[in-house]
């Protein structure tokens, strides 16, 4: 039994919920009297309010965050039903904006945004004494890191052998980007070095090897980054695995000295450019060295044995079609092993959100909030470009095609790849549960259809593709041309027919 419940539903089981550690860590005197309860938003609304209620709670306070939004809903609609007496409490980045506006709201006793770690347990004891506040919203004041637990040693040995193990040597980012919410805090504070690195020696002591930093820029101050880097190269095994955020203009030489000591498999970064075109970049009110941030990749590339991932942006005011493809071009010839292309969402609080009219932004009302359109992009592009997105991982991003994928794509990477991209959507109607095998042969029958010049040596290349994957079955044994040429109404088919009639 425990007076108050922790509870979020994370997006995946492997994802453990920091914030709500953070609460719990800070909880003082009510420790004992709370638990944690962590979901997924997999789980069924009413099995989650069913062990919900099993501990018997006077509180329970969800984390909501833009992945679980709906499916929190859904269980708090029934929580307040069958159980009205509970006091529930919301927090995390989704309610911290626009709170009032959703839909979420009424079902709430209380609402703290912002950093919660103390307040939330300012308002439990107001509660549990019966001196609740009259006030619904709760404005969390600003802390200092300095007087925070620290909640690692709340990692359960099964978080440490099955879950990612977020952590966080600093708060906040300097930076402005408007479609992301950290552009609304001042600047990034850090935790205090050795204090934090104690805890992550205990950590790793207890058999933790796999940390993912959530610091939104890495890399900002480099002697805190070294000291972090060098603490984990004392500690380096087979095991250990470290993600990061960087930002790619700011790789200083000692920093790039750095990185070269460690071994392969060791070191993944994400690596944040949204687009390379200086107009959008000066309507986000992002700061970035373009030619810097492609020596910088291009060099960690050659240089360090780092996982690279980059990401783009699509939908952002004022990129068009044409100005996100020069963007993909010149990333994807800077060779990270990854590019994730995301669409724009539209982020509750986000400053973003001041071009909606003058660049005609039209979100998705329900979650993700992804942009529909623009003054630029109209919807059927959005779509072209999701599935672009979408096969890109499947293809691209997957390592599954590293040997042929160069071949298909070469000379014209966003182009050939959009090409690709039509064609598959066109022949199956299908973006999701297209099986590896399905895959190696709709890549090849495209190739043949669209580039029939490269089809023997993307073929030859696939064979080499297809032997790693270690399917069952011989690669001789695939459809590797398109079965029937008039089945297929691609649009880049269309669009040639279309050419020679106008022509
Ligand atoms: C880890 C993470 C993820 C994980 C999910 C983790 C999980 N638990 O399931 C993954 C990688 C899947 C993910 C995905 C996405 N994410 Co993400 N993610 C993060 C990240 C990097 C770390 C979160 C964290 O641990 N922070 C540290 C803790 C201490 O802070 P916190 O979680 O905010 O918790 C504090 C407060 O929010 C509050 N609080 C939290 N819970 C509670 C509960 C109560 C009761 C109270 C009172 C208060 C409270 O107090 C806490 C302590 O101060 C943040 C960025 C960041 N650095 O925070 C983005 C962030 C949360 N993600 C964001 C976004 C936009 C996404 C994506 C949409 C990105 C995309 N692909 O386009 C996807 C969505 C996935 C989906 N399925 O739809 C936004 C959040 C927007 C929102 N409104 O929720 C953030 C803030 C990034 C940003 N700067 O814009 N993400
Ligand atoms: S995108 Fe990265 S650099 Fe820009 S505000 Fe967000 S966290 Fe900071």
């Amino acid at each position: 039994m425990s007076q108050i419940v922790l509870a979020t539903l994370n997006a995946k089981y492997i994802h453990a919920s920091l914030g709500l550690r953070y609460l719990y860590a800070n909880l003082n005197d009510l420790q004992e009297q709370c638990e944690i309860r962590e979901f997924t938003i997999k789980t069924r609304a009413i099995d989650i309010v069913e062990q919900l209620l099993e501990s018997k709670p006077s509180i329970i306070g969800f984390g909501v965050y833009i992945w679980n939004t709906v499916e929190t809903t859904a269980v708090i609609s029934q929580l307040k039903t069958i159980a009205p007496e509970i006091k529930i409490v919301l927090g995390g980045p989704e309610v911290s904006y626009e709170t009032e506006t959703q839909s979420i709201y009424e079902y709430a006793d209380y609402i703290v945004t912002g950093a919660a770690d103390l307040s939330f347990y300012k308002l439990c004891k107001e509660i549990l004494a019966d001196t609740p506040p009259a006030s619904k919203i709760l404005r969390s004041k600003p802390t200092q890191l300095k007087d925070l637990e620290l909640p690692y040693h709340l990692y359960s040995d099964e978080d440490l052998k099955h879950r990612l193990l977020y952590v966080e040597a600093s708060r906040g980012c300097p930076f402005k980007c408007e479609f992301c919410l950290s552009a609304l805090d001042k600047t990034s504070y850090p935790f205090e070095l050795q204090r934090f690195l104690d805890e992550m020696d205990k950590l790793y002591q207890r058999g933790a090897r796999n940390f993912k930093f959530v610091d939104r820029t890495f890399n900002l101050k480099i002697k805190t980054t070294l000291q972090i880097l060098d603490f984990f190269l004392e500690r380096m095994d087979e095991a250990l695995f470290l993600h990061f955020e960087v930002i790619p203009d700011h790789l200083p030489d000692k920093l790039k000295d750095k990185l070269g000591c460690f071994p392969e498999g060791t070191l993944q970064f994400e690596v944040g450019i949204q687009t390379f075109n200086t107009d959008v970049q000066t309507h986000i009110s992002r700061k970035q060295n373009n030619q810097k941030s492609k020596d910088n990749l291009r060099w960690l590339r050659e240089n360090t044995t780092a996982h690279i991932h980059a990401d783009l942006i699509f939908g952002l005011p004022g990129e068009t079609f044409e100005t996100f493809r020069e963007s993909f071009n010149q990333l994807y010839d800077c060779r990270p092993h990854e590019i994730q292309l995301g669409i724009l969402k539209r982020l509750k609080g986000s400053p973003i959100i001041r071009h909606t009219e003058n660049f005609d932004l039209r979100f998705n009302p329900l979650p993700p909030f992804n942009i529909l359109s623009n003054d630029t992009v109209d919807f059927a592009t959005m779509q072209r470009v999701n599935r672009f997105a979408r096969y890109w991982d499947m293809i691209g991003n997957s390592g599954r095609f590293k040997h042929s994928l160069p071949f298909m794509l070469n000379p014209q990477p966003f182009d050939d790849f959009m090409a690709l991209t039509d064609w598959i959507y066109n022949k199956t109607g299908q973006t999701h549960q297209i099986n590896l095998k399905k895959l190696y042969e709709l890549v090849a029958q495209a190739t043949e259809y669209l580039f029939p010049e490269r089809h023997q040596t993307v073929i030859e290349a696939l064979e080499r593709d297809y032997a790693n994957s270690k399917l069952k079955g011989s690669f001789k044994g695939l459809i590797l041309v398109s079965s029937s040429h008039e089945e297929v109404t691609s649009q880049h088919r269309r669009s040639k027919r279309q050419q020679r009639h106008l022509g």
